[in-house]
């Protein structure tokens, strides 16, 4: 399914997404959507029995995944943050997130991007989540269908 908005009432759709169901696993649902409207896709969640399991973001729109999130099991509660703010390829903030999901526990920041948190709270649970990549969606023909996922 697509989804098509024109929020900016230019008459042309600028807004869009797709809604896929992957043929290997029918219980899980893609969601994929160019927020910006340039062109290039950038979030993406993954849900499974109606509960987000992961999301993905590319905030700075140059095609690299730069925003992760991870659901508790079977609840709509984060569990998980992470971002690349100096869009590196490499997270360097990370937040974890308390029973409710609504609000992190503890986090750790490393500020000048040399691998080393300067700023921390609370205490991280030494597991974290592996930062997988977002599903390839594929798009199918039509128009859109030249729009292109993260780049390497
Ligand atoms: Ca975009
Ligand atoms: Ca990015
Ligand atoms: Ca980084
Ligand atoms: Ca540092």
């Amino acid at each position: 399914m697509r989804l098509e908005r024109d929020r900016n009432a230019d008459g042309k759709p600028d807004v869009w997404g797709v809604y896929t169901y992957p043929a290997q696993d029918q219980s899980q649902l893609v969601v994929t959507v160019d927020k910006n409207g340039d062109g290039r896709l950038d979030y993406w969640r993954l849900e499974r029995n109606h509960f987000p399991v992961r999301e993905w973001g590319d905030l700075n729109d140059d095609g690299r995944v730069d925003y992760w999130v991870a659901y508790a099991p079977d609840s709509r509660a984060k569990q998980w943050a992470a971002m690349d703010k100096n869009h590196d390829g490499r997270p360097d903030a990370w937040f974890h997130y308390g029973a409710d999901g609504t609000r992190p526990d503890a986090g750790e920041r490393d500020d000048d991007f040399d691998g080393t948190p300067e700023t921390t709270f609370g205490t991280l649970p030494a597991e974290r989540p592996t930062l997988d990549d977002p599903p390839v969606v594929e798009l199918g023909p039509g128009p859109k269908s030249a729009l292109q996922g993260p780049g390497p």
